[in-house]
């Protein structure tokens, strides 16, 4: 009992000690970090009331974009980035995973724009905050999140040296160069590779698997391990630049592949990356009005009633036939009643745990079949219009908009092994308390249960 005591009375103190030591902080962070930015603003003429830009870029750079990045960086700030090369929901997850091993490292994520790989090149990319509400995500971590356009100017001359970790090759025997991002050249950067060590590897006997670990990596950003692993870095392409991984600006070649127990672990409940980050990217408002509009449409909803609930799809076909190997596709990706099967047993959960009759289904889909979309009408199912989508808002759009409807209902049905249904999943019942369910497939059967 006494030991107790006396333990609760040493927490008390140091607890009031820690709050005592944060609340200073918060003032004198507020006084050091916002001091770049008021300045800036009491030069303009007519502007009487400095506005703090508290949980936007200029709360963490110098000033506006800059022709450098390292003519933008505060020199008492770390910064943390890394690029994509992959499919969308890929590359959300590793932006995810990004931002998680920001909160990791207390470091200001510095976001690349999304690429078009799945889309079509000429659709451009398309800046992160354009897609997720940046300002509300800093809040929500407790650190601001940026963007690289925030950071360097989009159009520069200039091509800046970078030193960076490669952990591309230390997680897998085969892989003898770090992984590429055709990013690194648009935003200009030569950058010199430091290998990682193998022990960032998750599984280190599996030579097939290409994940590292979370706090491995996170290790690195700090100065006593990174100065123990420190080998000679490959040059940078253009300027022949040998640079060890910067401590200011901690850089990865790559980070889709990272977990903190196994690997593809976003579906577990667990999921450190979407509990401390992914969760925390909420679409931006214009986004999340568009898509009510197209749902309203979608239901003709009439004017003045609320938008209803509804369980959404994704059936996930398209390049997924690879996987079907030697079974014809028609056996393999999993048919609609088997998709009809799941959906009631998502009302049935609705009604008896939450009292909610949901009567309302939308399907997304890359299924461009009109006979298959013929018989998902039939079940009453309704679907988009995105017809005018692409002309109307761009090419991103058909996309984004049908990745916020998925993640909106209050029940959500998804393709087994698809990333962008597996997001959807994590939404809908995390920020919307709904029912999910994701089909299995690959045989005549495999949803049987
Ligand atoms: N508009 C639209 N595109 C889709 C849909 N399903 C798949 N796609 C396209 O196919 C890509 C799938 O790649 P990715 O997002 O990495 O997810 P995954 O391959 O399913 O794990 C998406 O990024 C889209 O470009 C859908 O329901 N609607
Ligand atoms: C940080 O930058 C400021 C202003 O540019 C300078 O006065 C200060 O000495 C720098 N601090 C360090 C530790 O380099
Ligand atoms: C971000 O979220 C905040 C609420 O947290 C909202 O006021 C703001 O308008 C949102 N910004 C965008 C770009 O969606």
């Amino acid at each position: 009992m006494r030991g107790r005591r006396l333990l609760f009375a040493t927490c008390a103190c140091l607890a009031a000690a820690s709050l005592f030591g944060l609340l200073s902080m918060m003032v004198w962070s507020n006084q050091s970090k916002y001091r770049v930015a008021l300045d800036q603003e009491s030069q303009l003429p007519g502007v009487s009331k400095p506005k703090v830009d508290e949980w936007g870029p200029l709360s963490v750079l110098r000033g506006p974009a800059t022709d450098s990045l390292w003519d933008n960086l505060q020199n008492d700030t770390k910064y943390i980035t890394s690029w994509p090369s992959a499919g969308w929901t890929n590359d959300v997850m590793t932006y995810a995973n990004l931002i998680y091993l920001a909160r990791l490292t207390e470091r200001v994520a510095v976001l690349p724009p999304f690429i078009p790989s799945h889309i079509g090149g000429e659709a451009g990319s398309i800046p992160f905050g354009h897609v997720f509400n940046t300002t509300r995500l800093g809040q929500s971590i407790g650190i601001p999140v940026i963007e690289w356009q925030d950071v360097k100017k989009p159009d520069t001359p200039v091509k800046d040296d970078m030193g960076c970790w490669d952990i591309w090759e230390a997680s897998q025997p085969d892989e003898h160069r770090p992984r590429g991002s055709w990013l690194t050249h648009v935003l200009n950067l030569d950058i010199s590779f430091t290998r990682a060590p193998n022990w960032i590897k998750l599984v280190p006997d599996d030579d097939n698997d290409k994940h590292t670990g979370f706090m491995a990596l996170a290790s690195l950003g700090f100065p006593r391990v990174r100065d123990a692993e420190l080998v000679t870095p490959y040059p940078s392409e253009e300027h022949g630049a040998l640079l060890p991984p910067s401590l200011h600006f901690l850089c990865y070649d790559y980070l889709y592949y990272v977990a903190a127990v196994k690997p593809f672990e976003y579906s577990s409940d667990y999921s450190p990356a979407w509990r401390f980050s992914g969760r925390y990217m909420r679409w931006t408002d214009r986004l999340e009005q568009l898509t009510d509009k197209y749902v309203r449409k979608t239901l003709d909803v009439a004017d003045g009633l609320p938008t209803p609930f509804y369980i959404a799809i994704h059936v996930r076909h398209g390049d997924f036939k690879v996987y079907c190997e030697e079974t014809p596709v028609k056996d393999c990706f999993a048919p609609l009643p088997v998709i009809a099967r799941r959906i009631s047993e998502i009302q049935q959960a609705l009604l008896s745990k939450q009292g909610l009759d949901v009567k309302h289904v939308i399907m997304t889909s890359d299924e461009r079949d009109p006979e298959w979309w013929a018989d998902v009408k039939k079940l009453g199912w309704k679907t988009p219009d995105h017809s005018k989508t692409e002309e109307l808002y761009g090419r991103w759009y058909p996309l984004l908009i049908d990745a916020v409807i998925q993640s909106g209902g209050k029940g959500f049905v998804g393709t087994d092994g698809s990333t962008m249904s597996e997001l959807a999943m994590r939404r809908c019942e995390t920020w919307h308390n709904g029912e999910v369910r994701m089909v299995k497939w690959g045989r005549i059967g495999a949803d049987d249960h």
